[in-house]
């Protein structure tokens, strides 16, 4: 199978990009859906996933949702995360009956992707999301408002920042106290491990995420952050189902991190490959970037190379893009909108076409 081009799509309603604008990029196969309104440790009904099917006229697949999220008692280790492991195995089983093949998850301790400014202007007229590292210290509750005054006035909501959980903040953080990075690696194993023959019956890989950025924030331990410790977590649940979902912009915000080097040590086992492209600050900031590659430090072509080399055929998609032209807060997600991300496409299909011809190979994607 060659390498599938996926574009993220938060649904009907709730995305202004249409999937007849999306239709006109070239390449693109699958879209990467979730259904955005379900809490975290709820099983996703049959009835609830058809309605995906909605794709299908439009000759797109439904193989790789982003994100089944992981409920928070099963990353703190409470005794009711049996109970939300068990929803979680129901939502795959209900899931594999229409042909999903990836579910990209992740294991960050309360929060998402964090950053202090949507909206930066990157210096050419756009904006893109922004980490400034002085601003995400110890207050997590202007993080938090920061975000859900964004939300609320907008009117949407991010995965990951849903304001049911935000409103406990504090419960949370209290929850999470005893949770250090040891006990987290095992209740990460905990989880994969009883998901594992659920995976098996059902040909579903789960693919975990990057997190991003890859170091601890607020104080809350994380793991998925460097060569050694995905290393160390395809190690531990040793199974060809327990994968990666490499972003590379959420592992470059650490400049140590190569990513290509990631990519040819663990080909094999990178179900979904994110392509994003962030520059870094001396001071510890990072921008997010156009997918080109001097436009950014996290060596673009590097990676598209390595997946190249190692024959990949598993999902890609741009990931987080600028904010372009006429869009803005109010008229689109931060980091999804549709100009940028579809012009990052365009490079890597541009690059990825070209490698394929000076093999001499017919294009596949
Ligand atoms: C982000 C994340 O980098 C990304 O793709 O937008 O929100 C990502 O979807 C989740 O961390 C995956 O669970
Ligand atoms: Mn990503």
């Amino acid at each position: 199978m060659p390498m599938q081009m996926g574009f993220r799509w938060y649904g009907e309603g709730n995305d202004k990009i249409k999937l007849s604008d999306i239709k006109q990029i070239p390449g693109v196969t699958s879209i990467v859906w979730a259904l955005h309104h379900k809490m975290p440790g709820e099983v996703w009904e049959v009835e609830e996933i058809a309605v995906q099917k909605q794709l299908e006229p439009y000759g797109f697949n439904m193989d790789v949702v982003e994100s089944v999220n992981v409920h928070d008692d099963i990353k703190i280790g409470k005794p009711t995360r049996d109970m939300y492991i068990e929803n979680y195995k129901t939502t795959m089983r209900n899931l594999s009956k229409f042909g999903v093949k990836v579910i990209c998850y992740n294991f960050m301790p309360i929060f998402d992707w964090t950053r202090s400014n949507l909206f930066h202007p990157v210096g050419d007229g756009s904006t893109a999301l922004f980490y400034e590292k002085n601003m995400i210290q110890d207050d997590y509750n202007a993080m938090a408002k920061y975000i859900l005054d964004f939300t609320e006035k907008y009117n949407m909501s991010f995965p990951g920042w849903e304001p049911e959980r935000m409103a406990k903040l504090d419960q949370l953080f209290k929850d999470y106290a005893g949770v250090d990075h040891e006990k987290l690696w095992a209740n990460l194993k905990y989880f994969l491990e009883a998901l594992m023959p659920t995976c098996e019956e059902t040909g579903i890989k789960m693919a975990i995420h990057m997190d991003d950025p890859p170091w601890d924030i607020f104080g809350l331990p994380r793991l998925l952050t460097n060569g050694e410790n995905i290393d160390r977590f395809l190690k531990m649940v040793d199974n060809p189902y327990n994968c990666l979902t490499l972003c590379s912009g959420s592992l470059n915000a650490d400049p140590n991190n190569n990513v290509a080097d990631i990519v040819r040590k663990h080909c094999d086992r990178i179900a979904f490959a994110h392509i994003r492209n962030v520059k870094h600050f001396p001071n510890g900031d990072f921008s997010e970037a156009s997918h080109r590659d001097c436009d950014g430090d996290t060596g673009i072509l590097d990676i598209l190379k390595a997946y190249h080399d190692c024959g990949f055929e598993g999902y890609i998609r741009p990931d987080h893009g600028r904010h372009l032209w006429d869009e803005g807060p109010g008229n689109v997600r931060p980091g999804y909108g549709l100009y940028d991300r579809a012009l990052g496409i365009m490079y890597m299909l541009g690059v990825w076409d070209m490698l394929d011809k000076l093999e001499g190979k017919k294009t596949t994607v």
